[in-house]
This record gives C-alpha cells, structure tokens and sequence, in this order.
C-alpha cells in the first residue's frame, strides 16, 4: 500500500508540475483544489520566484493557503473580465472529459473559479479515469434550510443521498451550505442528470462538471499522457 501512495504522490507531481507548462507571464489563472493541483501550484510559486508575472483567483481556503505560501499573488473576479487559464483536480473523468469533483467540498467555488477561464486543465493521476461516472459519489451541494426535503427529491432520480459529515459534526462548504454526496453507481448520461439535479427546488449546484474541460493531464504508471 505504501509503495502505492508513494508511487500515487509522484504521479501527482508529475501531472501537477506538467500542468504548470501551461502557464505563461502575464495570465491570470484559475487556482484549482486538490492534492494534485498542491504541486501546480508549488511549481508556479517556483516560476514566479524566478520572474514571472502571474495572479490568481483561488477555488477553496485550502487553495489560497497554498498560494500565500508560495507567493502566488490572488486577484478577485472582479479585478478581470476573464481568466486565461484554469488548472483544476477531479474525482473522475469518463470518456467524453465530462467530470465528477466536489470530494474536497468546494466544488461551487471550482466550478465558478473553472468557468471564469478560457481553457481548462484537469489533471489526474490514473485512478480516476473511468468509462462512466458514478462509481465516485456525486456530492451535491444544497441549502441547509429543509435539507431533508431537498435529499428526498434528489433520491428520487435514483440514488442514496448521504449528508455529508465532518467528524460528528455537519459539514459546512465555504458558502455556508450542506452537501449530499449521492451513490448513484452510474451515470450513463451526466448533463440530463445534472440539468434534473438543477431543477430541484434547495440544489445549489451539482459536482457534474458538463463539457467544461479542454486539457486532461493523466498520470500513469507509463509517465503522462496529454488528452486534448
Ligand atoms: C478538487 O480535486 C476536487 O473537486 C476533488 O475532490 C479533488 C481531487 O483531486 P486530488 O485527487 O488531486 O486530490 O478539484
């Protein structure tokens, strides 16, 4: 198990640092959440020290901590009318790049961070790539005022709707939300599930990531492969 993890973190590096390439002087970047995007982010602060100019708009607390170690100076939405480019983890990607993300509970911020960019870069060590989505949990994110409603109407399209813990205690996302994460098993088509997600009365927004992705960079235990 150990030799795996290990092998896991290089990967990660690997796919995260490849992912900084993308990076030129000037852009202003999509600072993504994740253990993966950790080591893009590294990089980047490593680029900067050596004279670039790069800002960002980070997608989690966790994210921003990161980038104030590293010396990545933040912008906020309103300081430009687009991001150049946005480099983002997953919890799956299926055939069409379509996603699953949101098992690190900031996945309204990722998606805005994400869609404010002009290309999106996903990057991921192997494990996650699948045929389908679904064998991941989808976390949902929902309003906490009737959460229990809101779980019974999304169970309805066909899954166990789980309220998210953290430790004894409900976790709360950086908006003030709940999460369910939804055992679906599979999700043949994501965007008609994510269109029925949206319509639910108490859904905020849904960890199915339709059509958003440019670039997936994948990490293997043959090195990296680049999906365009
Ligand atoms: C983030 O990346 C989340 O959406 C997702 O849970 C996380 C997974 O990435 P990693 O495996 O790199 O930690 O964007």
């Amino acid at each position: 198990m150990k030799k795996n993890f290990e092998e896991n973190q290089d990967q990660k590096r690997l796919v995260g640092e490849k992912a900084a390439e993308y990076i030129k002087d000037g852009m202003t970047v999509g600072l993504g959440s994740g253990s993966t995007v950790y080591w893009t982010l590294r990089k980047l602060g490593e680029m900067i020290q050596q004279g670039i100019k790069v800002s960002g708009i980070p997608s989690s607390k966790r994210t921003e901590g990161w980038a104030n170690e590293f010396g990545i100076p933040l912008i906020d939405f309103k300081d430009v009318d687009y991001l150049d480019i946005a480099i983002d983890g997953a919890d799956e990607v299926d055939t069409n790049l379509n996603l699953s993300k949101g098992g690190g509970g900031s996945l309204l911020r990722e998606k805005l961070v994400d869609d404010y960019a002009r290309k999106l870069i996903i990057v991921v060590d192997q494990s996650k790539m699948v045929n389908e989505l679904g064998r991941f949990s989808l976390p949902v994110e929902i309003v906490p005022f009737g959460w229990e409603v809101t779980a019974e109407r999304i169970a309805k399209l066909g899954c166990v709707p789980k309220l998210r813990m953290n430790e004894n205690e409900i976790f709360i996302t950086n908006n003030g939300n709940y999460i369910v994460d939804c055992q679906f098993k599979s999700i043949p088509n994501p965007a008609e599930l994510h269109n029925q997600l949206k319509l639910l009365l108490g859904v905020v927004e849904t960890g199915l990531f339709i059509n958003m992705t440019d670039v997936v960079i994948v990490g293997g235990d043959n090195g990296i492969r680049v999906i365009e």
